[in-house]
């Protein structure tokens, strides 16, 4: 039965769009092109324009309430917009039909789909699997949460779709169904959206839910809140984990785990081996990452040589852990990407004990920051907080170790910079979403680049 999202269907529907960001745009030129007809709003008055003017599209800046659906026979919200903004709720109570993004492109795109979330590692593995089903031979689109709408694989020339898809984008899915789902760990994040941690987990998993026996579902077996999923799932289950998969764990038989040094994926009675030799990807969380990514790419056929040589080559990501200065035996390391505080436990584990001067704040996600405490004593020499959090992590990692407090994040990196000694990293690693002092996690971690290199040049100049 053809949904609302079917885009033989488009043509003549109106449609309403909420949000102006990466998403709006993408689905406004979507939908034109298909006939149908566009309102598109944002609360923001300044909000960019999606395009010249035109009959189709009607631009409504600085608004988003309920008289907006007057006439609306479908409606698409960016992820940004809660599921309990008036206006979705109205339509809830109109019968107007409400579908995320990723439900919309998921209807449009006709070649196997590969879907990636988790709380963390999720850009990565993502990016990785492009790259290994690209050197395999494939024309891969890569996008999604990642940065590029999924809405913009719609009508293109691919052989494979991967994408990252995050929790806001599964709110509103009813029929979304790839064919390879991941689900690489739960842990607190976005507490300030969702009811409580289950309603976070209940929505990740619906990535699984219109799954059958002929797809795959890839899972990390060290996750227990991601293994309770297990008896919910129709797909074929692959499991990674530190250790060799215990019997039975596997579902289909197909399992990877670590061996010193590889990674060996099992498949039935086959053992096929994966150098870490020569990755750049470091830490227990990147093995994970790159299990998940050898269990989704060789779900979909691809062979052993192409993952292994896109493995070796793949740099890791920008504002992932991303080291933009060396200067004086100090590393700069810009991990402005981890934006919870699972993220940050993840990060903090690779470096030595007493080495990181570490730089965290912004916008707190809900949830418990305490458990943080204990790594931080470790391996945290100085602490610099700053934004709108400052005051409530100082109060979470009370007495873990040397605090300094600033409430610009200028000042707080600065602040780090002096206190770094040889040996030390300054690890921008905030724990917290970016946007009370950035646009987003990306200008948050190039601002934090500006001033390394301004501070380095200046120290440079001056000797
Ligand atoms: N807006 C309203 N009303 C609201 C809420 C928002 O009008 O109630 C407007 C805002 O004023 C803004 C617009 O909506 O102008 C922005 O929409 P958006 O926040 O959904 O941003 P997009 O530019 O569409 O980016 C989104 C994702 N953003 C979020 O999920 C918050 C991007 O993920 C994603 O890359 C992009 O779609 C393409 O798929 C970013 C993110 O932070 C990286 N994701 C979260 C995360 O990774 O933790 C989930």
């Amino acid at each position: 039965m053809a949904g609302p999202c079917d885009p033989a269907n488009l043509a003549g529907r109106h449609v309403l769009v909420i949000g102006l960001g990466r998403t709006g745009s993408s689905l406004t030129r979507y939908f034109t092109a298909r006939g149908a007809r566009v309102r598109v709003c944002d609360r923001r008055a300044d909000a960019p324009l999606p395009g010249p003017a035109n009959d189709v599209v009607e631009v409504v800046r600085g608004a988003d309430g309920p008289e907006l659906l007057a006439g609306v026979d479908l409606v698409v919200p960016s992820p940004g917009v809660s599921a309990d903004a008036a206006i979705l709720v109205a339509a809830g109570r109109a019968g107007i039909p409400v579908r995320s993004e990723i439900e919309v492109a998921a209807a449009a795109i006709d070649v196997p789909l590969i879907a990636i979330t988790g709380t963390n590692g999720k850009s990565t593995t993502t990016s990785l699997v492009g790259d290994m089903l690209e050197a395999a031979g494939n024309k891969v689109f890569t996008g999604g949460n990642l940065g590029t709408p999924l809405i913009d694989a719609a009508g293109g020339s691919h052989d494979v779709v991967v994408a990252e898809i995050s929790s806001f984008q599964l709110e509103w899915v009813e029929s979304f169904h790839p064919q390879i789902g991941v689900l690489l760990n739960v842990t607190d994040d976005h507490l300030d959206r969702y009811r409580d941690r289950a309603h976070y987990l209940a929505t990740k998993a619906r990535l699984f839910a219109r799954q059958n026996d002929g797809d795959a579902a890839v899972l990390n077996r060290d996750d227990p809140e991601v293994m309770s999923l297990l008896a919910t799932l129709r797909a074929g289950v692959r499991t990674f984990g530190s250790a060799p998969a215990p019997d039975g764990r596997t579902g289909q038989g197909v399992a990877a785990h670590v061996a010193g040094d590889t990674i060996v994926v099992r498949e039935h009675e086959v053992e096929r081996v994966v150098s870490l030799a020569r990755t750049t990807l470091r830490g227990q969380h990147n093995r994970e990452n790159v299990m998940a990514a050898l269990l989704a790419t060789r779900a979909f056929g691809a062979p052993l040589e192409a993952l292994q040589a896109a493995l070796d080559g793949f740099r890791g990501l920008r504002h992932r852990l991303e080291t933009v200065r060396e200067a004086a035996g100090v590393a700069y390391v810009d991990d402005s990407k981890g934006t919870n505080v699972g993220a940050l436990l993840k990060s903090l584990e690779g470096y030595r004990d007493g080495s990181v001067v570490l730089i965290a704040g912004g916008i707190a996600k809900g949830g418990d920051y305490t458990v943080a405490r204990e790594l931080l004593a470790r391996k945290v020499c100085q602490l610099v907080l700053y934004g709108e959090a400052r005051g409530f992590l100082a109060e979470s990692w009370q007495g873990a170790t040397e605090t300094t407090i600033r409430e610009r994040f200028a000042d707080a990196v600065t602040a780090a910079i002096a206190s770094a000694r040889s040996g030390n990293v300054v690890l921008l690693s905030p724990a917290c979403a970016s946007m009370d002092q950035f646009r987003d996690y990306a200008a948050r971690g190039d601002a934090f680049a500006a001033i390394v290199e301004a501070t380095c040049d200046d120290a440079v100049a001056r000797c």
